[in-house]
């Protein structure tokens, strides 16, 4: 894999803008999906090269009882209303392009258009809601769509369930890659984002194999 992505940063800041390089000719794109505040927003930014394009909208006084409620709505203000778009250059030619889907129930309903011409895509779990997770795990089953789960941590988590406990709840079976991940971090992002290439790439070469 391309130094761009396995540089090995600890920050969270996204870097000045990096203008697409000329020989960039080849677009992947990547879906990071999930429930409701599981940190996908965050995850975009903070992997990102470019400043992402955020469609955040502030949640108000409005927005309760139609806004989820639950164990994150007291610390968050903002909610992705259409999606989030960042890049990763994976080398002179192939360039990553990050969406971001919109977590609540009421906008799942563009998580379809948004997987078309996906190449793989990351699910965000948040262990506290893991239910939430299930309809994002059954569209991508549904669309055939490779996907690899990564459970964001948050420090008011108290259960820390074990990655196999994880497995077990998700019905995931053996073959799809489940990693833990800051997703304020950009190099813990980053590995998220290796491990789903990785796994692309194993799939590909298995189907290459098989007569
Ligand atoms: N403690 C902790 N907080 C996090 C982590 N990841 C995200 N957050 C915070 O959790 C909040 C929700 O993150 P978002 O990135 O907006 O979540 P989202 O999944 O995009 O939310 P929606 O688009 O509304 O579904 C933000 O305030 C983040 O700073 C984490 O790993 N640990
Ligand atoms: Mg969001």
């Amino acid at each position: 894999m391309d130094s761009a992505i396995s540089e090995d940063s600890t920050t969270s800041e996204p870097p000045a803008r990096k203008p697409l390089g000329r020989a960039a000719e080849t677009g992947l794109k990547i879906v990071v999906v999930g429930g409701f505040g599981v940190g996908k927003t965050t995850l975009v930014r903070s992997v990102s090269e470019i400043r992402p394009l955020n469609t955040e909208e502030v949640m108000t006084q409005a927005g309760v009882g139609v806004d989820e409620t639950g164990p994150v709505a007291t610390k968050k203000t903002s909610t992705t209303v259409a999606f989030d778009f960042g890049r990763i250059s994976l080398n002179d030619r192939m360039v990553l392009y990050l969406f971001g889907a919109p977590g609540q129930e009421r906008f799942w309903f563009l998580w379809d258009r948004l997987f078309a011409g996906t190449l793989g895509a990351v699910v965000l779990v948040d262990t506290r809601r893991m239910s939430d997770s299930w309809y994002a795990i059954d569209r991508l089953e549904h669309h055939r769509t490779p996907f690899v789960v990564a459970v964001n941590r948050f420090d008011d988590d108290l259960a820390s369930f074990s990655l196999d406990e994880i497995r077990q709840a998700l019905s995931l079976p053996g073959h799809v890659p489940l990693v833990e991940c800051d997703a304020r971090l950009r190099h813990s992002g980053k590995h998220v984002l290796i491990t789903l290439v990785d796994h692309l790439h194993a799939l590909a070469t298995a189907r290459e194999r098989t007569p």
